[in-house]
């Protein structure tokens, strides 16, 4: 496949497409194209306008101290699922985030329209799905839609993952969720509010967790390790570029492609809104998560 502005690399080897926004209806089901295999990732151009993105980012900027959690690279809020584990005090700080993420939704207009705007789209882009937000059975309450997630330059990107491993290092989370998602091969999305200056592209690795499911740690950002124990190098796996733009929308094979944010240049951090999606195990429904 031929480079575009957002997708390049030497050898484009999976299908990953850009659609122009004003073409959503006639690509008609693009994640259903993903769950049988005919696509593997798309950027949704401009579904943001500049305007909207700018609110956002003020609003995280105006945002206090304190109130987003610390990670290795940067920042997110509200928590992510991994944050859960089997203790109430986690369920019950993971909430009380998530309570604060819905109060900016009615505080804060930009906010509002991020996770409306983003429910709208996803419905649009899976029309014959019903399209939620999961429950946590324990809570009755949905869990969160997407994070924030804020990556400061000069501190490693998000080091070389898959989703299906983030799956089988956070087994507690989906064991609370009342639907009955099918927990294979979830897909990432995430709309970009800024981008680096250079740096923070999304590198998409040849490799796929049929044959690779394993890390040395989870901070390991040189090696895999495949399923006859072998260490993968990723400088030499064969690799290309995404590279999505303010106001655009991801969405990728994430659970079986092995992936990473490349390290974040020049001043500003890299941000995104971004979380998971899967089907139902009776393929009606689609949820999204983070
Ligand atoms: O929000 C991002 O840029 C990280 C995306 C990612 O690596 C993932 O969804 O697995």
């Amino acid at each position: 496949m031929a480079n575009t502005e957002r997708i390049f690399g030497e050898d484009i080897f999976f299908n990953f497409i850009e659609v122009p926004f004003a073409e959503i209806e006639q690509q008609g089901n693009l994640v259903s194209r993903i769950k049988n295999k005919t696509l593997d990732g798309f950027i949704m151009k401009n579904v943001f306008n500049k305007a909207e993105v700018a609110e956002l980012n003020d609003f995280l900027k105006a945002m206090k101290d304190g109130v987003a959690m610390n990670t290795p690279s940067g920042k997110i809020f509200p928590a992510p699922f991994a944050t859960i584990t089997n203790t109430e005090e986690r369920l019950e700080g993971y909430y009380d985030m998530l309570g604060l993420f819905d109060a900016f939704k009615e505080s804060n207009q930009s906010v509002g329209n991020l996770a409306s705007r983003l429910d709208s789209f996803f419905k649009d882009v899976a029309k014959n799905y019903k399209v939620s937000v999961p429950i946590n059975k324990i809570k009755n309450k949905e869990v969160a839609p997407g994070t924030f997630r804020m990556f400061y330059p000069n501190m490693g990107g998000l080091h070389v993952h898959c989703g299906n491993l983030f799956q089988a290092q956070s087994m507690f989370y989906y064991s609370l969720i009342k639907n009955d998602i099918d927990m294979d091969d979830q897909l990432s999305y995430f709309v970009v509010l800024q981008q680096a200056e250079s740096g923070g592209e999304l590198t998409i690795y040849d490799m796929l967790w049929e044959n690779v499911k394993r890390k040395e740690s989870p901070e390991n950002n040189d090696f895999v390790i495949d399923d006859n124990d072998k260490a993968i190098y990723l400088t030499e796996v064969k690799n290309f570029a995404v590279k999505p733009q303010p106001g655009d929308i991801l969405i990728f094979s994430g659970g079986p492609i092995w992936h990473r944010v490349e390290d974040i240049k020049g001043n500003i951090p890299r941000i995104t809104f971004g979380g998971f999606l899967n089907f139902s195990n009776d393929n009606k429904e689609l949820y999204y998560w983070s």
